[in-house]
């Protein structure tokens, strides 16, 4: 739930990443960070265990525009992927105001995809959201992977109603900041548009579907 503080003329929203067990959500939050000019964005806090898995979440804060006199500010956490911690997920995502999902193209991993879906979507209804309720997109990760499973597989699989998506690539940051800013606009449009019932789940631009793309080597 957005934050205003209007003492210090700011508005803060909460963003997650979650996804796929090693799927690629830090590797989104550290090429954020490297892009970033320091004056746009704060630390990044990653609270990692053993071979880089994240124990606990990672935390950027990022600057944006300042609008009707606010400055806008989102907070990016990610949430560890791994089963064993649906609790920390919980707690993590207590005042979400909008999802990334970040699924591995990798066939492997197509099980545990549609298994961290269905957490995700679990943890939210842990606080009554359901699809649609606030901007959920999805992010297909490792397009680079030879053997990468077609996106419109992937579509079938994960994303059936056909929210916002991107083929990325985190580890380079392809698509990264396009998948930000789907998720940042349709959280600024559904802020702005508070008084509507119907919650908007993509942003106020046209988000093209994801399409399996010719990356560069
Ligand atoms: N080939 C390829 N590797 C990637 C890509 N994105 C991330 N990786 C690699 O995948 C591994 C896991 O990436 P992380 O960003 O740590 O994944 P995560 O989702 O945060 O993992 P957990 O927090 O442990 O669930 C790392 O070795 C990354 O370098 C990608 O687009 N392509
Ligand atoms: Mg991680």
């Amino acid at each position: 739930m957005a934050t205003v503080n209007h003492r210090t003329r700011e508005v803060q929203f909460k963003i997650v990443y979650c996804g796929t067990p090693m799927g690629g959500k830090t590797s989104n939050l550290q090429h954020i960070h490297e892009r970033l000019g320091p004056s746009m964005r704060g630390d990044l806090v990653s609270i990692a265990g053993a071979a880089d898995r994240t124990l606990f979440f990672d935390f950027l804060p990022v600057n944006a525009h300042v609008i009707a006199g606010f400055r806008t500010r989102f907070q990016l956490y990610t949430v560890p992927g791994q089963r064993a911690f649906n609790e920390t997920r919980q707690v993590v995502l207590t005042g979400v105001d909008g999802v990334v999902f970040v699924a591995d193209s990798s066939p492997d991993r197509a099980q545990a995809n549609a298994m961290a879906l269905e957490a995700t979507w679990q943890a939210l209804a842990g606080f009554k959201l359901t699809p649609g309720d606030l901007p959920f997109v999805y992010q297909f990760n490792k397009r680079d992977l030879p053997d990468a499973l077609p996106c419109y597989e992937m579509q079938e699989q994960l994303n059936p109603k056909g929210y916002p998506s991107f083929a990325s690539v985190a580890s380079t940051g392809y698509n990264v900041f396009s998948t930000l800013e789907a998720v940042t606009q349709a959280v600024l449009h559904g802020f702005h548009h508070r008084g509507d019932r119907t919650p908007p789940r993509s942003g106020s631009r046209p988000v093209p579907p994801c399409q399996d793309v010719a990356l560069a080597s």
